[in-house]
């Protein structure tokens, strides 16, 4: 049988791409029993992915900390007394050096992190100049520098950005006990703003901020209803940092974590869905989990922004143990994972 669009539409396993999930339908999908909700959830992610294949990215952060914004998980934030210790805008020549460190490794996109609540015109052509020397190496490149105009998303979009992450971090009616100085419709408006400059948008959340069942499936459910989905959906678990407000938070259980994988890739059938940062001090099978409820992108590198990611090696072998491979982009060569 060839599969079209219209066999895919009709067939039960292969369910058209909807953006009109209701709260009442994503919460029934977090009410699945477990099995049922990751044998749904793996067919979902075998009608559109091989199953096997995970994309992998390297993270920098090459502005650090001192930030204005009072995010309340985030170590950067000028808010709260951190170890991190805040920084200039990286030189270009160190930025190359690391994306060429992350490339040898096996990484296949870039992504640089900077802590500002939204760039300068003048920060925007500083990142714009690292983007055209990422790009030369061959990496997709990817960046997340706060809020952006559309005409600062045009401008790194012409410099040759493939991705720009900017999260929602989490419901609308959580948000206002995590973040205070910028709303959420500012996050929607970016997001807008990145999808009109015609760049890929990156858009997830956090578990892990005292939210609720319903707060997730609300975060889900944004993110499935916009005109189109994210290329790219990080499902963050809470790094839980000395210093700011969230370091004793509660931590996630890791099958509510899986869980809200799964039902990012049931409403999210086409998008690219990262198990992002938390992965430091996860063993390996919770890990598994993610990958069988549809998770197929990583952060591989040791660290995220500023926080500890798993050991290349460790990531290596759980890639061996479960018999996965890089994902292939459409851009660039496949590259192994191999020793740094
Ligand atoms: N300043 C920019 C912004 O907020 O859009 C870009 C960098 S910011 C660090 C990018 C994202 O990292 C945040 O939106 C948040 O989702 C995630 N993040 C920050 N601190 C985190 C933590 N402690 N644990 C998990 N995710 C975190
Ligand atoms: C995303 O969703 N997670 C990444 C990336 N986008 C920029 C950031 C994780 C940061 C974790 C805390 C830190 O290392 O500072
Ligand atoms: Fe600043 Fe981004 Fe951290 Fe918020 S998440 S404090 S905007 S660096």
């Amino acid at each position: 049988m060839v599969i079209n669009a219209e066999t895919r539409a009709t067939r039960p396993e292969t369910p058209a791409v909807r953006h009109d999930w209701t709260l009442d339908e994503v919460l029934d999908l977090f009410r699945l029993p477990f099995n049922d909700l990751l044998y749904r959830a793996q067919t979902v992610h075998r009608a559109h992915f091989d199953a096997n294949a995970v994309q992998i990215s390297t993270l920098l952060s090459i502005k650090t900390g001192g930030c204005p914004e009072d995010c309340a998980y985030c170590p950067q934030s000028a808010h709260y007394k951190t170890s991190v210790a805040p920084d200039r805008l990286m030189a270009k020549d160190a930025v190359m050096a690391e994306a060429r460190r992350a490339r040898d490794a096996g990484a296949t996109r870039f992504c640089m992190g900077a802590a500002w609540r939204s760039p300068r015109d003048s920060d925007v052509e500083n990142v714009a100049e690292l983007v055209e020397g990422v790009k030369s190496l061959g990496l997709e490149t990817c960046a997340t520098l706060g809020m952006l105009t559309r005409a600062q998303a045009e401008r790194l979009r012409n410099a040759g950005l493939d991705y720009y992450n900017h999260n929602l971090d989490t419901s609308a009616s959580h948000y206002g006990e995590i973040i205070s100085t910028r709303t959420y419709q500012q996050r929607l408006d970016t997001r807008e703003n990145v999808r009109a400059a015609g760049m890929s948008v990156c858009c997830g959340g956090i578990l892990g901020l005292g939210e609720g069942v319903e707060d997730r499936a609300e975060l889900l459910r944004t993110l499935a209803n916009l005109p189109e989905h994210p290329e790219s959906v990080p499902i963050n678990q809470l790094v839980r940092v000395e210093g700011t407000p969230l370091a004793d938070a509660e931590s996630v259980d890791p099958l509510d974590f899986v869980r809200a994988i799964a039902v990012a890739r049931i409403l999210m059938p086409r998008s690219v869905v990262r198990l992002s940062a938390g992965r430091e001090g996860m063993s390996a099978e919770p890990q598994a989990l993610c990958f069988l409820a549809g998770a197929n992108s990583i952060f591989y590198g040791e660290r995220l922004l500023t926080t500890p990611n798993p050991a290349t090696h460790a990531d290596r072998r759980l890639f061996d143990r479960l018999g996965l491979r890089p994902m292939t982009p459409v851009a660039t060569a496949s590259a192994p994972l191999t020793a740094e």
